[in-house]
């Protein structure tokens, strides 16, 4: 797989050595990583058709011609914010396997939302900041624990080999249980104190909730079961379920925990709700998209394995184009939830979906 060299080479120059087969103890990300964010070469295609898009449509927003610019800043700061986050201490192993699959990059698609959910609705952007930071902990811990070889047994994630490749099964499960446990932790403790308090408990009680049975646990584990069946058994109820759990939950944590943080009304978090569950879907069927369109190369992952696993995924049960239409669709519906919020404040929202709806990895 061309993947393999290139992402092998990228290792080895980023950690002076070639990478080693099993456990590792010196980590690429010793240093901080700040400055390394591949988000905006993996994701510009993408950004350059929502503001061509924008473009077309005459938008209503200026504003969302610099959705480029926009993205680059918010990749920027968020990844800024994780390296402070999780520092390299004692013991130092444990937390440069957090750092490792963290700092890796990614589309930072959950704390952008957060974000922009928060400043829609009156909110400042470091009010939301460690709630966005917590949203991609618990992405990055459910990425490491779904690549580990007894679910979805995969090499590569992030353009990079998997974290229990590099640091082995048994610290990929800690790093992701520390990751998981610190996420709560990091929005209780480092929240402004200016938040009201009752607005940070309903953000711990939203995440804890699209974390477990109810939400990514949920989807998993349907997902893990649906394995082997045939998909026409497995179904358009379950695939839907297993997308809007195992994905579409952390999407609406990451709107709604925004808007709640900049202190939406009960009305604007339950409008805002219903785009994120549209956009959470949306986001999933693209993936099912891309895994029989895209090569590992342009993904950072590997492609084809729902083709090769005949899995139930959107392209298999209802075909590409019907697939590629129901997320539009989805999108546009999502849309259609922002209308009656301050159009110039919810820019971003509508770029966002648009991007999770044009992106190519
Ligand atoms: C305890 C929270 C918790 C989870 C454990 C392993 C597991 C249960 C759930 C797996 C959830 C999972 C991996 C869903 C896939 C979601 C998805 C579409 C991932 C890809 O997201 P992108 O494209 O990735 O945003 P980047 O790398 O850009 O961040």
């Amino acid at each position: 797989m061309a993947m393999a060299v290139t992402t092998q080479a990228r290792f080895a120059r980023a950690s002076g050595a070639a990478p080693a087969p099993g456990r590792a103890r010196a980590s690429p990300l010793r240093t901080s990583n700040a400055s390394r964010c591949r988000v905006a070469p993996r994701a510009a295609r993408a950004v350059a058709q929502v503001e061509a898009d924008a473009d077309a449509e005459g938008s209503a927003s200026a504003g969302a011609r610099d959705f480029n610019a926009y993205v680059l800043e918010r990749a920027k700061l968020v990844q800024q914010a994780l390296d402070v986050a999780v520092p390299v201490q004692y013991p130092e192993l444990i937390h440069e396997s957090m750092r490792y699959s963290l700092l890796a990059g990614g589309k930072r698609v959950r704390p952008m939302l957060c974000l922009a959910a928060c400043e829609m609705v009156g909110g400042k952007v470091e009010d939301a900041l460690p709630t966005a930071c917590a949203l991609e902990m618990v992405h990055t811990m459910s990425l490491i624990h779904d690549d580990l070889p007894m679910m979805d047994n995969d090499d590569y994630r992030r353009g990079a080999l998997t974290n229990h490749k590099v640091y082995g099964e048994d610290n990929a499960i800690l790093a992701g249980d520390a990751m998981l446990a610190y996420s709560f932790e990091h929005v209780a403790r480092d929240t402004p104190s200016t938040v009201p308090a009752e607005r940070t408990l309903r953000v711990v009680a939203d995440l804890g909730k699209a974390c477990g049975a109810c939400g990514l646990v949920g989807g998993q584990v349907v997902d893990l079961e649906s394995e082997g069946k045939p998909k026409e058994e497995v179904g358009m109820d379950t695939l839907r379920y297993i997308h809007e759990h195992k994905t579409g939950a952390l999407l609406e944590a990451a709107v709604c925990c925004g808007a709640i943080i900049g202190g939406a009304s009960d009305e604007q978090v339950e409008k805002l709700r219903k785009y994120a569950l549209d956009i959470g879907l949306a986001f999933q069927v693209v993936d099912d998209i891309l895994d029989v369109t895209k090569t590992s190369e342009e993904l950072g992952k590997t492609a084809g394995k729902d083709l090769v696993a005949d899995k139930a995924t959107y392209p298999s049960l209802v075909g590409l184009d019907e697939a590629k239409r129901i997320a539009r669709e989805l999108v546009d519906s999502a849309k259609a939830e922002l209308a009656d919020f301050d159009q110039e404040a919810a820019w971003p929202l509508y770029a966002l979906a648009t991007f999770i709806l044009e992106r190519d990895s």
